[in-house]
């Protein structure tokens, strides 16, 4: 008020002096940010845990033998969409809130869906599109008209390449990847499978091939190459080195479920995509050696390709609602497999459990009853509101941090609401490129002239879920109970799911 008065007063060059010389540098004392704790995440790493949802679609010539593993045989001509449809399958994907698509380029049986220039074995010898069809090319280009990311997965194992566990199948995989990663555009994540199956056709000598899976495929070297390619791209592997195999298929991630991880192998030997003790990517490491989120993979049926006697047992937009809870909850991101029918389009009944279960999300996350509380911390870095206050926690942005001083380690945060609110579902996200910090929380509800305990758990990460039968309440405290630095929370959110908004 003084300071208006009196430039107003002095007039305007005056005022204009007053006000540069008070806002130069010198006179505001800068708060520097927290400094990052332990490993920390690369850009790509950060952008696919911020996409949380997306799926995979996993179509061959499976979808059509009703097969799951394809040995390898199968004749070309087995491919034959009748209705083949790009945009149908990314608008079911899209209705699902699923930010992206995973397109099994080659599974295991070693049919490719896109003209290879290193195989007969692919869409030019099929029927469909009389030979001229590139689903690769339909379905990358469909991902971007819809705006959802394209991702690639390229199966190592390859039961039709008569090379296969020779060097040579090698340079045959890596230039396959040279294909896949230079001519469909960007591409979020490139998904290595760990599975090696033994047996097959390979090139008609139909029999059984063990590679050592510590040096066969020289995984260094094709990490470079994608990494040369597709620097955006995060790959996923039983080892990473950006994403990591939760463990199960079943859509589940552990609790807690670290963002950081060691990956070890049997008997102390060397982790390897397929050789690792799996189990431990459920929970992750606190301080693992290495910034490695899980990605919970599993399918809306219960197996990964089309059989029409699946057609009843996909999964409702209730179970796949609690699955999200269990994986984006837990701070994984979920990777939902949905595959096309023989027609080559998603089936009715899975369109209508991804559409129900994207209005699930939507009309929960889409209204956060936090935005107009008013966030009461216990400590603020510095005392710069503006950018390490409260009000960082609400916006929406997940940039933007509280964060305490430095030995300010057990802080809280009292969101006040002008009226009792409803709510039955907390969302949490720590400021994650400064690292995974927080060890211990808690959230409490003012009840009844008392705080009262409604949630506790130890690891946050990027996302941490809550969710429970409603609470009214006035008042949420979060409570931090031990970390081992200064925290930085990014949100703080509230939401009441649809099962509960005609209580309000
Ligand atoms: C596994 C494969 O063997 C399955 O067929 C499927 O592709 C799944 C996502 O990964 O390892």
């Amino acid at each position: 008020m003084f300071l208006r008065r009196r430039i107003r007063f002095c007039g305007c060059t005056l005022g204009l002096i007053l006000f540069a010389t008070l806002a130069s540098p010198g006179n505001f004392r800068r708060v520097e940010p927290p400094a990052p704790y332990g490993v920390l995440p690369a850009e790509r790493q950060v952008q696919i845990q911020y996409l949380e949802l997306y799926g995979f679609l996993h179509f061959t010539v499976n979808t059509f033998t009703d097969k799951e593993w394809g040995y390898g045989d199968e004749s070309e001509a087995a491919f034959n969409p009748t209705d083949f449809d790009a945009d149908q399958i990314a608008r079911a994907f899209k209705a699902g809130g699923l930010k992206g698509i995973i397109l099994t380029c080659k599974h295991h049986d070693g049919f490719c869906l896109w003209p290879s220039k290193y195989t007969e074995h692919s869409v030019k010898n099929s029927p469909w599109r009389g030979g001229k069809g590139d689903a690769v090319r339909e379905i990358a280009d469909a991902c971007r008209r819809n705006g959802l990311k394209f991702g690639v997965y390229l199966s190592p194992w390859d039961r039709n390449h008569r090379d296969y566990g020779r060097p040579e199948y090698l340079a045959y995989y890596r230039n396959q990847l040279r294909e896949l990663l230079t001519n469909y555009g960007l591409v979020f994540t490139v998904w290595l499978d760990g599975a090696n199956g033994g047996d097959g056709f390979y090139g008609g000598a139909r029999e059984r091939r063990n590679i050592d899976r510590m040096t066969y495929y020289d995984w260094p070297n094709t990490w470079t190459l994608v990494r040369e390619l597709a620097p955006g791209a995060a790959i996923f592997s039983d080892v990473g080195p950006d994403t990591r195999w939760v463990g199960n298929e079943t859509g589940v991630a552990g609790d807690p479920c670290w963002a950081t991880y060691t990956p070890h192998a049997p008997n102390g030997r060397n982790p390897v995509p397929g050789f690792t003790v799996y189990k431990e990517g459920i929970n992750g490491h606190r301080d693992g050696k290495f910034w490695l989120p899980a990605e919970v993979d599993f399918s809306i049926r219960p197996g990964w390709f089309y059989h029409p006697a699946e057609d009843g047992k996909v999964r409702t937009p209730e179970n796949l609602f609690q699955r999200y809870f269990e994986s984006v909850g837990h701070g994984a991101t979920m990777n939902l497999n949905v595959p096309p029918d023989r027609r080559g389009r998603i089936h009715d009944n899975d369109v209508r459990s991804l559409e129900r279960f994207g209005k699930l999300l939507q009309s929960t996350f889409g209204n956060d009853l936090a935005r107009n509380a008013t966030p009461v911390c216990s400590n603020v870095r510095g005392g710069d509101h503006r950018t390490f206050g409260g009000s960082n926690l609400l916006d929406n942005d997940r940039e933007t941090y509280w964060a305490t001083d430095d030995g300010i380690t057990t802080p809280e945060v009292v969101l006040e609401f002008a009226r009792p609110v409803v709510f039955n579902v907390v969302r949490i996200r720590e400021a994650i490129r400064l690292g995974q910090r927080i060890d211990d929380w808690a959230l409490d509800a003012w009840q009844d002239g008392a705080w009262v305990e409604f949630a506790k758990g130890t690891a946050i990460g990027s996302c941490r879920l809550v969710r429970g039968k409603p609470i009214s309440t006035a008042k949420v405290r979060l409570r931090i109970n031990r970390s081992p630095v200064c925290p930085a929370v990014a949100e703080l959110g509230v939401f009441l799911e649809p099962a509960y908004q005609e209580i309000r």
